[in-house]
């Protein structure tokens, strides 16, 4: 027989993670999200940010990334981490100390995945005599790789941020940025150019333009970008009539950063009938924002097939099984006063965060949990309340608390289990209320 345990070893041994909340990977740093939907799943390609080690890198205080990790998902809630897919050190024109695996992506052709990386390269520019940004290839027959990489990078291309568009005729066209956004044509072997690079005209021209996203939605093109229009870049987008435009400015995707992380990179897909933002933040370490965690949100276009603006959530998208933990701290709306949302850990961010209640009165609402066909008979809460203290958990659609969480004065976590009334089964918002004005801080509830 398998125990629980085994099972939960089992999964983590083989990256199993399950959070729809944002950032949705919590055990590693992850920037530059390249989504796409292959053979029914959404696979993420993000950039591998990581503490920069002693010594290592090109500066203390600068990107570091010496591998890429691709993830994937069928429902955007359980992700699987299919674990190093191209490592800095098995591609042989990268230059290794520069650990500068920046903003990937990768496209399916005829059955083959062609992953797209830049980095900085061993050779060197014959004036500075500093090694620049080329764009390499690498090749495989799954999605999930490992990814084998082409001995030279792509000739013709100095720059970053890859991005690769296959039009309905099977025409492939690369973008990347340096300074400006370049488009060229690509042969049908993926790997090599096929027209002369061309600059992206009419985007502004003051501020720094990067990480290219192209997509097509009813006949529009949309070229969309991060650009620093005041301090920090803010996601941007010109739509046209071509793959290679010419394309008009059209307006704002997501504002700058509420967390002030300098960068922001994204990609836009849809599935399952819904479109969706990928982008990045620096939520898991606040002090550092070249490390950074890919988020999601829900995406939606006005009938003129412009886009609307996105606002970044804690919550992230998808549904939460009631039976699983919900972290209430990844809320979606949150009273104005009396509530408050601190890591766990400050030194160790992945350990996540949790919620300081300190006001009668005070709430948090947490959106779209699934009570399943199920009797739920009780309600778990892994709390701390150092002189006590009453909780009361309510759903949107009754008006009557549903549990009253009494919990018992401590200094340490304790798990409380309260019974809950009888519920209809369905998808509902839980809301926490404090019951007084004493202190009670919640790591996450769930429903048994
Ligand atoms: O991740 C390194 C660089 O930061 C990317 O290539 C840019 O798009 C920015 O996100």
């Amino acid at each position: 027989m398998i125990r629980r345990g085994s099972i939960l070893s089992l999964l983590l041994l083989n990256g199993y993670l399950v959070f729809s909340q944002n950032p949705f990977i919590r055990n590693q740093f992850t920037a530059d999200p390249s989504a796409h939907v292959f053979n029914g799943r959404v696979y993420v390609y993000p950039s591998h940010d990581i503490p920069v080690p002693d010594g290592k890198g090109l500066r203390k205080d600068w990107f570091c990334m010496e591998d890429y990790h691709g993830f994937s998902s069928q429902n955007l809630v359980d992700w699987t981490d299919h674990g190093v897919i191209l490592s800095q050190y098995v591609v042989p024109w990268v230059d290794s100390t520069t650990y500068s695996f920046w903003a990937p992506d990768c496209i399916e052709r005829n059955g083959k995945y062609y992953f797209y990386f830049p980095a900085l390269s061993r050779e060197r520019d014959s004036v500075t005599k500093r090694p620049f940004f080329r764009i390499g290839v690498a090749i495989s027959d799954k999605p999930e790789g490992p990814f084998v990489p082409q001995a030279k990078p792509i000739k013709g291309v100095m720059g970053i941020d890859p991005c690769v568009f296959i039009e309905k005729d099977g025409q492939a066209y690369l973008y990347w940025s340096l300074g400006h956004i370049y488009v060229a044509k690509l042969k049908d072997n993926m790997t090599e150019l096929d027209s002369e690079p061309m600059i992206i005209a009419n985007l502004p021209e003051k501020g720094l333009k990067e990480g290219p996203w192209v997509f097509e939605r009813n006949g529009l093109y949309y070229l969309t970008f991060p650009h620093v229009e005041h301090n920090i870049e803010r996601l941007e987008y010109a739509m046209g009539h071509g793959p290679m435009g010419p394309f008009t400015w059209t307006g704002v995707i997501m504002d700058e950063s509420p967390m002030n992380c300098w960068t922001n990179h994204h990609s836009i897909v849809e599935f399952k009938g819904q479109w969706y933002l990928f982008y990045h933040q620096n939520a898991l370490s606040p002090h550092f924002d070249k490390n950074r965690s890919i988020c999601i949100d829900s995406l939606f276009f006005n009938a003129d097939g412009t886009i609307r603006k996105v606002l970044p959530t804690h919550r992230g998208v998808g549904l939460t099984n009631a039976s699983q933990k919900i972290e209430i701290d990844r809320y979606s709306k949150i009273s104005e006063q009396g509530v408050e949302v601190t890591f766990n850990d400050t030194t160790h961010t992945f350990e996540g965060w949790k919620t300081i209640f300190s006001k009668k009165g005070a709430w948090l609402q947490y959106n779209s949990v699934d009570f399943e066909d199920k009797k739920y008979e009780n309600v778990e809460v892994k709390c701390i309340a150092p002189k006590g203290g009453v909780v009361e958990v309510r759903l949107n659609d009754i008006n009557t608390p549903i549990a009253k969480i009494v919990i018992p004065p401590g200094n340490q976590w304790q798990v409380i289990k309260s019974k809950v009334v009888p519920l209809k089964p369905g998808i509902k918002h839980v809301i926490v209320t404090s019951a007084d004005d004493r202190k009670v801080e919640i790591d996450w509830m769930r429903f048994e």
